[in-house]
């Protein structure tokens, strides 16, 4: 009995092992990106991550029309990019979808299991603790810019920002990444802090300029970066 269990886990295992490399994931992006190739849109971190462990992939562009039709509503219950098709497995949200990435291939994650889970500390900490201000400085600036609240606005979310800054560059120091080895904690963060270029609140933080820089020189980003903006250039030349 113990035998078959053991046989049929391993039946399993190698299953999955198989179909995770035998299927090519297909993901969403936008048909034109509203960032004009900046590779701010949060298909390029999935676009990194398959990049990071040389999984090949599609890529099916979507209108915000489209966006909002039952069809790919049924993919992503909120109406956005990206969303991650693989078999019979559909999902959504970018953190998942690179957690998933990170879980079947090597390379994200480290082996070790308390590495493992403070590398995911790091992965919620980019997305649920620092891009939520960045995130919203950036809508502030494009939606709220006429408003009378704007100046004192901004001021507040930038006091915000500034304040994850300093504790993000306190605790990076001068270490490469985040914890030890580049993991999918440190992929999310960069990807994060993108948004702040041009703003100039980096430059308070040298040593997060240096970070940014180090994520940026991958050959995976670059990769993932020339094929998101390869949309966005053939989007307007037609
Ligand atoms: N928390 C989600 C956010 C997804 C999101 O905001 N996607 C944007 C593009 S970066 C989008 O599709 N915006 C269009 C819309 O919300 O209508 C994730 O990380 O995947």
């Amino acid at each position: 009995m113990r035998k078959a269990f053991a046989i049929n886990a391993v039946t399993r295992m190698a299953s999955r092992h198989f179909r995770s490399l035998s299927m090519i994931p297909t993901i969403t992006a936008f048909e034109r990106s509203p960032d004009r190739g900046k590779g701010l849109a949060r298909d390029m971190r999935v676009r990194w991550a398959l990049e990071e462990v040389g999984q090949p992939y599609d890529v099916r562009l979507v209108s915000f029309a489209k966006l909002k039709e039952p069809a790919h509503l049924a993919l992503h219950p909120f109406g956005q990019i990206p969303t991650y098709e693989e078999g019979d497995l559909a999902l959504f949200e970018s953190g998942a979808i690179i957690f998933h990435i990170a879980e079947r291939h090597a390379g994200l994650l480290p082996d070790d299991a308390n590495a493992r889970a403070r590398a995911i500390a790091w992965m919620f900490a980019a997305l649920n603790t620092v891009e939520p201000p960045i995130f919203e400085r950036a809508l502030a600036t494009i939606l709220e810019r006429d408003q009378p609240w704007y100046e004192q606005r901004l001021r507040v979310l930038e006091d915000s920002i500034r304040k994850r800054l300093g504790d993000l560059s306190r605790r990076l120091g001068d270490a490469d990444w985040l914890d030890g080895a580049f993991s999918a904690g440190d992929l999310l963060m960069v990807t994060v802090l993108l948004r702040l270029k041009g703003s100039g609140l980096l430059n308070e933080y040298p040593n997060l300029l240096v970070y940014l820089a180090r994520g940026e020189a991958r050959p995976a980003y670059k990769r993932a970066f020339a094929a998101q903006l390869a949309v966005f250039t053939a989007a307007s030349a037609g």
